[in-house]
């Protein structure tokens, strides 16, 4: 049963259609339930276990099925997938650097490749009001003067704040930025994907490829040094040399991504008219 607790009343169905819409603190709500639901016995600890092994399960499998990646995100082409960067990453940085991320779905699997981190080494969201990370990892900088600082951007949400670069080598806030170049908004297609079961479709502005944007010119253009990495095998060299590089002033990595992401979402099951005009 689909409980929907939310203290706006227009937030409930407004996705998903719940079984039961409750205008109520959600903490107080699942406080509640757990208090119906009484202690946890063999059965409920069972069941638990079953889901947790179903969602492991799951996820492994939806890493095996990006295109031109095989078990354990190596790329069968050579190419960089987004679990090949994140371990890269992860070995790349020391627990005193701090991390912002905002790789989106090149960045699935940094959390669990870091580790865990103190507090104040690693900021991150999923994709809210994009171009949150670059100036965020400048500002971090400048607060925090010597600490080496590592961002990661997708291609489409640089876009929203690639000109903090300048900010950066203006005041003296240098900070490494690796650019997640999958030459589009791959979390838009993965969920039109999860919408319409297709893998592609007609459907504009996904792209960014025509013309594509000349990333290591754009990063240049703002005062910061700019290299570009294609290949798994050259990435732990490129990382070490990007590290290296901010510490003279704002440095850009371009790294190009290949595979696609699993479907994100599914049919809005009963919803008129959005399935004909999508697919
Ligand atoms: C200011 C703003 N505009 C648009 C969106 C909608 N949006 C969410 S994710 C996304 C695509 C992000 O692309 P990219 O950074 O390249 O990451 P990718 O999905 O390719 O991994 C867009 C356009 C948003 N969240 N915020
Ligand atoms: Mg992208």
């Amino acid at each position: 049963m689909l409980i929907h607790a939310d203290v706006d009343p227009d937030e409930i169905g407004r996705m998903h259609m719940p079984d039961v819409g409750l205008v109520a603190d959600p903490a107080d709500v699942i406080v509640g339930l757990l208090d119906r639901l009484g202690p946890s016995n063999d059965v409920t600890r069972a069941r638990r276990e079953e889901v947790v092994a179903a969602t492991a399960a799951q996820t492994e499998r939806e890493r095996c099925a990006q295109s031109g990646a095989v078990r354990d995100g190596q790329s069968a082409t050579g190419g960089i997938t987004g679990a090949t960067l994140c371990r890269a990453i992860a070995a790349a940085v020391t627990e005193d650097d701090l991390v912002v991320d905002e790789g989106l779905t090149a960045t699935r699997d940094l959390r669990v490749a870091l580790g865990p981190r103190a507090p104040g080494t690693w900021l991150g969201h999923r994709g809210s009001a994009l171009g949150w990370g670059l100036p965020a990892a400048v500002g971090a900088r400048i607060s925090n003067p010597g600490r080496r600082v590592l961002c990661i951007q997708g291609d489409g949400a640089l876009m929203f704040g690639v000109h903090a670069l300048w900010t950066s080598a203006a005041e003296d806030a240098p900070v490494a930025l690796v650019v997640a170049n999958n030459s589009g908004y791959e979390i838009l297609r993965a969920g039109m994907q999860g919408l319409t079961g297709r893998e592609r479709g007609p459907w504009p502005g996904l792209q960014i490829v025509s013309p594509s944007i000349d990333m290591l010119s754009l990063g240049r253009a703002f005062g910061a040094s700019a290299e570009r990495v294609d290949e798994a095998r050259a990435l732990p060299d490129a990382l070490n040399d990007l590290m290296r590089r901010s510490q003279d002033g704002p440095a850009v990595l371009v790294a190009d991504i290949t595979g696609i992401t699993p479907p994100v979402g599914g049919p809005l099951d009963g919803a008129p008219g959005v399935s004909s005009p999508l697919a």
